[in-house]
């Protein structure tokens, strides 16, 4: 490609990757780790793909140093991995196990010593079993352990570590573990899903009081929120279903992040199926809002909503049925069913940037899951249709850097083929292929790719 058509980014771009905990780690009874919600659902019948778990997975744990070698062969400048809280406090109060501790202390080493900026989620979706056993993200008393774990860890890694994340995707732990069931704790009941919401943002806000508390520099949470689009534009009740869907994925989290409190609209939409007053007490609303320094966002594909009485709602979005009907994906889809659309992305930033204007962002997930279904001479993955994904996706942030939007960084998911959750191991997003046999890591196309752009910061 000529220097002329090269799409360059801003210098400091961050580039990486990201994982998460028990979607790599294995190692499950190591060191004093306690259950965690996700040890008990993946063994419950039924609700993962053949009964896979995280037992093993890609066996991180103890190849963690391996793994920290192949970041820095590809280039990588950060890399995002969060902390399993079982590991910290087996039972998700009291003392912590130190054990657990060092073994984020010697991974972050690790990626320090190859000058690899680590960027700590704390929370992606491992709850400690016994504090499910006490209702989870239902209890009130979750988030303040929450912070009283954000700090312990903050106190062992702080004097390191400069970026500090809370949450990945509350949307997904209260909606898809509380709402329909379909992620751990595996419950069912809208309720519960919207009382998670606020527990999880409360405990964001007390954990980001704790870690400014205790110095942290940069502090954020990452979100999931839907780039939502009408079938018809010139529909008024898609519109009213786009508002409906932007309000529980979207508004109901960003709002009260940026201090305008919970919408009135969402709230009312909540209050038909559990009242706000039973979880939302005074001066909460303010705890939430206390300013965070980057917001990170996972996208992966559009959602495409028609409004329509007879509509089937989507049982990921509470109290959507008779309203909502959520339209299956017109174009390319990748092995997940999901929409490849990077102008998604685009429109996402865009709007993002003008809606909550003055937050830093990330995009800390994009990425497909693709079939290994060819190899090229090398013998590794010849992934093609990840290449266009994530070469489309990085044509459409560049365009948004460009627009203006305050855009620091891209982290690809995922460095690994990993625990995909309810999906188990048959889907893979990795740009590094893991043979689960043998652990063997081998980089597909896309990784030598990713490292072509990441040396040349563009494409
Ligand atoms: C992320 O979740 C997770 O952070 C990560 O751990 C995971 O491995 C990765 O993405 C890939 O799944 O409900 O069918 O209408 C993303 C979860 C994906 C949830 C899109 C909402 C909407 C599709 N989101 N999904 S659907």
């Amino acid at each position: 490609m000529s220097a002329s058509s090269e799409l360059r980014f801003p210098d400091n771009f961050v580039w990486g990757a990201a994982t998460a905990s028990y979607q790599i780690e294995g190692a499950a009874r190591d060191d004093g780790r306690g259950p965690s919600i996700w040890d008990t659902f993946s063994r419950t019948p039924g609700k993962v793909f053949a009964g896979h778990t995280g037992d093993v997975a890609c066996d991180h744990y103890h190849r963690y140093a391996d793994d920290v070698a192949l970041m820095a062969e590809l280039g990588l400048k950060a890399y995002r991995f969060s902390i399993a809280w079982p590991r910290i406090q087996p039972d998700g109060t009291g003392p912590v196990e130190p054990r657990g501790l060092d073994f984020y202390d010697r991974l972050t080493d690790a990626l320090l010593g190859r000058g690899i900026d680590p960027i700590v989620t704390l929370y992606h979706w491992d709850l400690p079993q016994a504090l499910e056993d006490r209702g989870g993200w239902t209890n009130r008393e979750t988030a303040e352990h929450f912070a009283t774990y954000a700090a312990a860890v903050h106190g062992r890694l702080g004097d390191r570590i400069r970026t500090w994340t809370t949450l990945n995707e509350p949307w997904c732990s209260a909606y898809l573990g509380y709402g329909n069931g379909v992620h751990a704790p595996g419950v069912s009941d809208p309720g519960a899903a919207f009382t998670a919401v606020h527990h999880l943002m409360l405990g964001h806000g007390l954990a980001v009081r704790a870690l400014r508390a205790g110095g942290a520099e940069v502090v954020g949470i990452t979100l999931n929120p839907a780039e939502v689009q009408p079938a018809d534009r010139d529909s008024a009740a898609d519109a009213a279903a786009v508002r409906l869907v932007d309000g529980l994925q979207n508004r109901i989290f960003l709002d009260p992040l940026t201090g305008a409190g919970y919408p009135a609209d969402v709230l009312e939409h909540v209050s038909r199926m559990v009242d706000p007053a039973t979880f939302l007490r005074d001066g909460d609303e303010k705890l939430i809002a206390a300013p965070i320094d980057l917001l990170g966002i996972n996208y992966y594909a559009p959602t495409y909503v028609a409004g329509r009485p007879d509509g089937a709602g989507g049982s990921a979005w509470p109290g959507t049925e008779g309203a909502v009907q959520f339209l299956p994906a017109a174009g390319p889809v990748s092995d997940m069913g999901w929409a490849i659309e990077p102008a998604g992305l685009g429109r996402l930033l865009d709007r993002l940037a003008a809606d909550y204007p003055g937050l830093p962002l990330m995009i800390t997930e994009n990425g497909g899951a693709f079939p290994d279904r060819t190899t090229d001479s090398a013998g590794r993955v010849a992934d093609a249709d990840r290449i266009a994904y994530l070469d489309g996706h990085l044509r459409a942030v560049h365009a948004a850097i460009g627009r203006g939007v305050d855009l620091r960084g891209y982290l690809v998911w995922s460095l690994l083929d990993n625990y995909e959750w309810a999906e188990g191991y048959r889907k893979r997003f990795g740009i590094v292929h893991v043979d689960y046999l043998t652990q063997r890591r081998t980089p597909k196309a896309s990784a030598r790719w990713y490292q072509e752009v990441i040396s040349r910061n563009g494409l």
